[in-house]
């Protein structure tokens, strides 16, 4: 090669390093971007209102605060605004907490504080002197960092500022990601890469991801992490590991973000060389005292323990004859006296129960109502299966006034198409918190179950199964950021609309151009409906692939436990599909209140939406819009290709409004998503019509494959098993 051409490539390979690394960082960034502002007249309105940052107090966390506030201000603002400067100007952001001001300032804002909780704020235009400014302030340091991010996001979002009387408090306790991360670094049910902890370098490495990651979550009110998976392993709960633990919780703590761990029922057993684990045993109690003043001692802050047991062949107080309330008080006690709580997950179900999969968590936990210690809260999953991209709301929310639960979604995409398909979750979770319970008359919806507000509780909660990994987009897909995000929002507020959240995340993850937010929303807004449509229309369920849930398999049916074969499911025979469990079959219906159960239990009145869940329909039952059921399945199939179609031809026109790394990662993405979708449609149309004996209905494609090609793919690397 001569020289010229060396100089040449050296050129090329350099520009592309730059231009990547700088892509990627945006990727990175979240809906941290903090982009300058490209009209001038908005910077100025912000600036005349933004003539410095006052901060009142000294801590760790009002240190990022303040930082949070220079960073986003002066790269969307393009300035310099100025730190601490003297207070006798106008137009400053004041922040600092209540203990931290003065007098004059505490009599304007009493009736606000008489307003909030300890993690509430307040971001109010007041006059001090005659002179106008923003106070930005709260009862904890940390709260106030959440106003901080409140704040920010009004100017990310080109919201205006003056006249500002924000007083918000978030309406759940425990906010919280579950990471279902194992000490391997293996993520279940993870499709972004793997844990982002290093617990091989930990705790003397400090990765920079980790700091980035409590930043994150504060900025949406997220308070509390689960580190490990809830198919726990042991070892997370010896001073090995807990070392690190600490570690990672010293990082975390100045953001607001308490540390939990999951807890192997058998741990006594296994690290504590006991015999037994039986709750009742004294020494098995003891044990977990001992272990929870050992954690305590490293971690004055430690949020509890998070416990599933006897599900799906994990430990549990059953193995000796106890149950669900033996174990978790026993472990309750334990963390007591150092204000922790048990976080116990309902999701049970039994291979020697023959009874209904859907009914045997509400079966089982109902008759323990009242029976929990103070520090239990009880957390359900938000459909009685598994995560299905639709399930009707889980019937034990509202059975069990007496006893605290808390919500559990998930936001990896176990069913909904890994990382690789565009699903906004957040309009799922809003469907579900929307539900009426009717378990105390019209209006006790979900989300007053889950703030505590229809049974009267102090503790609440919402947990997300994070879908995080050490991808350099954090969530595998651009998308699926969003979906993080609209968790922690939807965490701190039930009763926010998703789509107002949709916009809050397009515009500070992207753009503020009404020509891309517009389209680019709608495009998320629908894009569920789509994953339902081309997977599990009209109630369908728990029809994909064995093991790795990767595809459709409905076809599978020879899983040594019934319940976990899709035909167990679906039921597709000769005379329709479906699975009844109104009266005349499971009665499940009669799980729910019975206004809901009449709605349900009834063909008639039953939500379309969700008619194969609870019924057994005939082929040629006429749905609402005049078709029968197989040519409506059949469109419904067809009208999620379509939607996907869509999503794309949406995307290919926000090329100039978008990062060209970003642009071609989502192109690429929904190109795949298109191809599964038809993949989907073929498989399970090709499938069920074996059993309708009809032909498609104009307007559905014709397969390009057999069913016997379908059958025959494998995918033994699949990710997340
Ligand atoms: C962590 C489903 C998933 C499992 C998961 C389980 C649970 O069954 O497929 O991977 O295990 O739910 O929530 O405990």
């Amino acid at each position: 090669m001569n020289l010229k051409k060396i100089f040449f490539y050296t050129l090329i390979s350099l520009f592309t390093t730059i231009s990547s690394s700088v892509y990627a960082q945006k990727d990175y960034k979240l809906w941290l971007q903090y982009d300058k502002k490209s009209n001038p007249e908005i910077i100025a309105g912000y600036l005349s209102n933004l003539q410095g940052i006052v901060s009142l107090e000294n801590s760790k966390t009002s240190s990022i605060a303040v930082n949070e506030l220079e960073i986003g201000l002066n790269a969307m603002l393009d300035s310099k605004i100025q730190i601490n400067s003297k207070s006798d100007g106008e137009n400053k952001i004041i922040i600092g907490s209540k203990s931290s001001l003065n007098s004059e300032i505490l009599k304007l804002l009493k009736t606000d504080f008489d307003q909030i909780n300890d993690e509430g704020f307040i971001i109010k235009s007041i006059s001090l002197k005659n002179k106008k400014h923003i106070i930005i302030t709260a009862k904890k340091d940390v709260s106030v960092l959440y106003g901080v991010y409140g704040f920010l996001r009004l100017v990310q979002t080109n919201k205006p500022i003056q006249n500002l009387n924000i007083v918000d408090s978030p309406k759940t306790n425990i906010r919280i990601l579950n990471h279902w991360d194992n000490l391997d670094r293996t993520v279940e049910r993870g499709y972004a890469g793997f844990s982002l902890w290093n617990w091989q370098k930990l705790p003397d490495y400090i990765d920079q991801r980790y700091i980035d990651y409590a930043r994150a979550n504060a900025s949406i009110g997220i308070n509390g992490t689960v580190l490990t998976n809830v198919n726990a392993n042991a070892l997370i709960l010896t001073p090995q590991y807990l070392e690190k633990v600490e570690a990672l919780a010293n990082v975390f703590r100045p953001y607001g973000i308490k540390v939990y761990l999951t807890a192997r029922f058998s741990a006594p057993i296994e690290i504590g060389g006991l015999k037994t684990a039986d709750p009742k045993d004294a020494a098995v109690a003891k044990w977990w005292k001992e272990k929870a003043k050992e954690i305590y001692k490293r971690i004055p802050d430690f949020g509890g323990f998070l416990v599933k047991a006897n599900s799906e062949g994990q430990p549990g107080p059953q193995n000796y004859n106890r149950d669900h309330v033996d174990g978790a008080n026993m472990m309750a006690d334990a963390v007591a006296p150092f204000g922790g709580v048990i976080m116990w997950r309902a999701f049970v179900y039994s291979e020697h129960d023959a009874s209904d999969r859907a009914k045997q968590a509400y079966s089982e936990f109902v008759p323990y109502d009242g029976k929990f210690k103070k520090n239990v809260i009880v957390q359900v999953k938000n459909g009685a299966i598994d995560f299905q991209p639709r399930e009707p709301f889980h019937p034990m929310f509202g059975a069990m006034p007496k006893t605290p639960l808390m919500m559990e979604f998930q936001i990896t995409q176990e069913y909904l198409g890994f990382s690789t398909h565009l699903a906004y979750l957040p309009k799922l979770f809003q469907e579900v918190l929307e539900s009426d319970t009717y378990q105390k008359g019209k209006g006790s919806t979900v989300a007053k179950v889950v703030d505590g507000t229809l049974d009267n509780h102090k503790l609440t909660g919402i947990a997300g199964v994070a879908n995080i990994g050490n991808d350099l987009n954090w969530t595998g897909h651009p998308f699926g950021q969003a979906n993080w995000y609209g968790f922690g929002r939807l965490a701190w507020n039930p009763y926010l609309d998703s789509e107002v959240i949709a916009d809050e995340w397009i515009r500070s993850t992207f753009s503020n151009d009404y020509n891309f937010i517009k389209p680019v929303k709608e495009m998320m807004i629908e894009s569920r409906e789509a994953v339902v449509n081309y997977m599990t229309p009209l109630g369908l369920h728990h029809i994909m692939d064995t093991g790795h849930h990767y595809g459709p398999g409905p076809w599978v049916s020879n899983l040594s436990r019934p319940e976990w074969n899709p035909v167990y499911y679906h039921k597709a025979d000769k005379n329709g599909i479906g699975f009844d469990r109104s009266k005349t079959g499971t009665n499940a219906t009669a799980q729910y209140a019975s206004e809901v159960e009449k709605i349900f239990g009834n063909i008639e009145t039953c939500p379309e939406t969700d008619l194969l869940w609870f019924h057994h329909v005939s082929w040629d039952y006429k749905l609402k819009n005049g078709q029968t059921l197989w040519n409506g399945m059949a469109l419904k199939y067809q009208e999620g290709v379509n939607q996907v179609k869509e999503m794309q031809d949406t995307w290919n026109k926000t090329e100039k409004y978008v990062d060209s790394e970003r642009f071609k990662e989502v192109q690429m993405l929904l190109g795949i998503q298109y191809k599964e979708a038809k993949w989907w449609r073929d498989a399970c149309l090709l499938y069920f019509q074996q059993y309708s004996g009809k032909e498609l209905p104009a307007g559905v494609e014709k397969p390009t494959q057999t069913l016997e090609y379908f059958k025959s793919l494998k995918f033994p690397f699949a990710p997340g098993n």
